[in-house]
């Protein structure tokens, strides 16, 4: 029995406006979660895959139509557009929310509402934020168990009386009496919204039951409300794994890392070191939240509990710690099934003679169709992790924050910038060149990503900006992470230049260098680099001309860039450009004339 009377009051009002036939409390407990395993098995919604080859674990297929996160149906919703600012879609919130409340009338007919008390966080701790997600999903309340801290725990910190974020979200396929159900009930993309209203600090998601579009603790609550929250209270929350790095010394340091979308986050989340003595582990592979405590240092926690990775490119040979955490206990959407009752993927090993594709169709070796979507999906609890650092459950003291992106031209493998300023003017500019692959025909533009928050800022980018630097004030300039610029891309000749994988544990060792102040860098008009005589290349068969390329900067590029940058600027912020990137961007015009 719920008895906080904000809660009881918005679940009873959801239950009479969408009016599900049953309403389930989530409790968090093993055997709620087990029980409904049973249920979408039985019901055909899932897959129990091979439980000697993977305990535990299930398949999902979506439907052809939801398979990602969809930008262009994602609101930012506001009384005024200027909150929303130039890179959020926005619409009135007074439109939105009758359109949308007319929308879930009766929605959830015929299906089992969830109510998911959740907290992104450790459950208690400060820094931690509490949410109740509302559902018609059954998978959506698996991964959200797995994701999330779910449940009772949740609810007894709500009855206290601590704030929730309300998240409402239905998949927006009624069922009429006698009506049978599909396999992954949806509406159709003109009907799907994801909207956040800052606000009211609260998330309506309907049509969707994919990933970010549904699991609303994730980009919608961490990243978009959160980040609004964020810039009222003085914190940050941010679209960036947690790395822990220790030295052969046994010295431990913690750094945050934000790259664009498909640029190796979880599989850098995940290193494993080829320096010698070096270890990593991880507290997380998507999302930081920061803040700057009494000492005057930023620290940072994962608010997931959970990885929802993508299976493709994962293997034993690009991210074995990855492989591990999904050997169990997971639950796998839009992969291929073999038939043994396991799953595979592009990528994972040499494909078997026959399949069944993630259309639940027969495939064979040969076929030029994948079995696999490009977008599949791992959901596996962090705890499953077996490099997991064991404080992953507490706050830890960033030293630097790493900036990236592909380009294959113009930035060198690494760089530091000047200052934390300067640190913001990188981490505004930041993106990855457009290839080939998206075949738009403007290969070699960049796409900039500023931060890598572009479609998860819940409000102006403007003030996002200028955030930033209020927090870069709340201490010492040597208490503050140190920022840099990481490039795993630069390529030559269509070939990349420089290895990747653990071989960027060399990269990270002189990042850790640095912000102890050691002397191993020179000055350039981008930044510091390092001294290549300096860069501990043991073990590494690289020729000496291929590290010159990879830390050559181009004047050609970089004038091309400039450029770009100020076509940028212009197009987003037009006449009001934040003052720290003005100042920034003719410093470094200034360095290079
Ligand atoms: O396509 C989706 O719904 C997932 S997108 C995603 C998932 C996990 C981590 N990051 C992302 C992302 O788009 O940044
Ligand atoms: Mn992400």
């Amino acid at each position: 029995m719920i008895k906080n009377t904000l809660l009881k009051a918005w679940i009873e009002e959801i239950e009479a406006h969408t009016t599900p036939k049953e309403v389930i409390i989530w409790t968090g407990l093993q055997e709620q979660y087990d029980d409904l395993a049973e249920e979408v098995v039985a019901c055909k919604k899932a897959i129990r895959l091979n439980p000697n080859l993977r305990p535990r674990s299930l398949l999902f297929r979506s439907d052809p139509s939801d398979v990602a996160r969809v930008e262009k149906r994602t609101f930012i919703s506001t009384s005024k557009q200027s909150d929303a600012g130039p890179t959020n879609n926005w619409i009135d919130k007074e439109e939105l929310i009758p359109l949308m409340w007319n929308l879930y009338k009766g929605s959830m007919k015929g299906r089992t509402m969830y109510v998911i008390p959740f907290s992104m966080g450790p459950i208690g701790l400060g820094m931690s934020r509490i949410g109740v997600e509302i559902t018609d999903s059954p998978y959506v309340a698996l991964n959200m168990h797995i994701m999330t801290r779910t449940g009772n725990k949740v609810l007894e910190l709500i009855e206290q009386g601590f704030d929730f974020v309300k998240c409402l979200h239905s998949v927006g396929y009624p069922l009429e009496p006698g009506q049978a159900d599909v396999e992954w009930p949806c509406a159709p993309i003109e009907n799907k919204y994801i909207s956040q209203f800052p606000e009211e600090r609260m998330i309506w998601s309907y049509g969707s039951g994919y990933g970010g579009n549904a699991l609303l603790g994730k980009k919608c609550f961490a990243l978009r409300i959160a980040s609004a929250i964020a810039k009222d209270e003085g914190w940050l929350a941010e679209h960036m794994l947690i790395l822990k790095l220790i030295s052969p010394e046994n010295e431990v340091k913690y750094l945050t890392a934000a790259f664009p979308s498909a640029c190796g986050k979880t599989n850098l989340a995940m290193i494993n070191p080829s320096l010698k003595g070096w270890k990593a582990e991880t507290l997380g592979d998507d999302i930081a939240w920061l803040e700057i405590k009494d000492d005057g240092l930023m620290y940072a926690i994962n608010p997931e509990a959970g990885f929802f990775g993508v299976t493709s490119g994962t293997s034993y040979k690009t991210n074995p710690i990855a492989m591990e955490s999904i050997q169990h206990d997971t639950i796998f959407t839009n992969v291929a099934l073999t038939d043994d009752g396991d799953v595979w993927w592009d990528d994972l090993c040499d494909a078997p003679d026959h399949l069944i594709d993630w259309h639940g169709e027969d495939w064979y070796k040969g076929s030029k169709k994948r079995p696999d979507h490009p977008n599949a999906r791992f959901t596996s609890p962090l705890t499953n992790c077996p490099a997991l650092a064991k404080e992953y459950e507490t706050p830890v003291p960033i030293s630097a924050i790493l900036f990236g992106g592909r380009r294959p031209s113009t930035m060198p493998l690494v760089y530091q910038s000047y200052d934390f300023e300067h640190g913001i003017f990188v981490g505004s500019v930041m993106g990855s060149e457009v290839t080939a692959a998206t075949l738009d025909g403007s290969i070699g533009r960049v796409r900039r990503d500023p931060f890598a928050m572009l479609p998860f800022i819940g409000y102006n980018i403007k003030d996002y900006i200028n955030h930033w630097l209020d927090m870069s004030h709340k201490t010492t300039p040597e208490k503050l992470p140190k920022i840099f610029f990481v490039n795993w891309f630069r390529k030559e000749n269509g070939k990349y230049l420089w290895p990747g994988f653990g071989e960027n544990s060399r990269i990270l060792k002189w990042i850790l260098e640095r912000t102890d102040y050691q002397n191993n860098y020179l000055e350039t008009a981008i930044g510091i680099i390092p001294d290549i005589k300096k860069l501990d290349m043991e073990g590494l068969d690289i020729d000496h001309s291929i590290l010159n390329k990879l830390f050559e900067i181009n004047k050609e590029e970089w004038f091309q860039e400039i450029e770009s940058i100020k076509k940028y600027y212009y197009e987003v912020y037009q006449d009001s450009m934040p003052s720290i990137l003005k100042e920034q961007l003719s410093k470094l015009i200034q360095r290079f004339s």
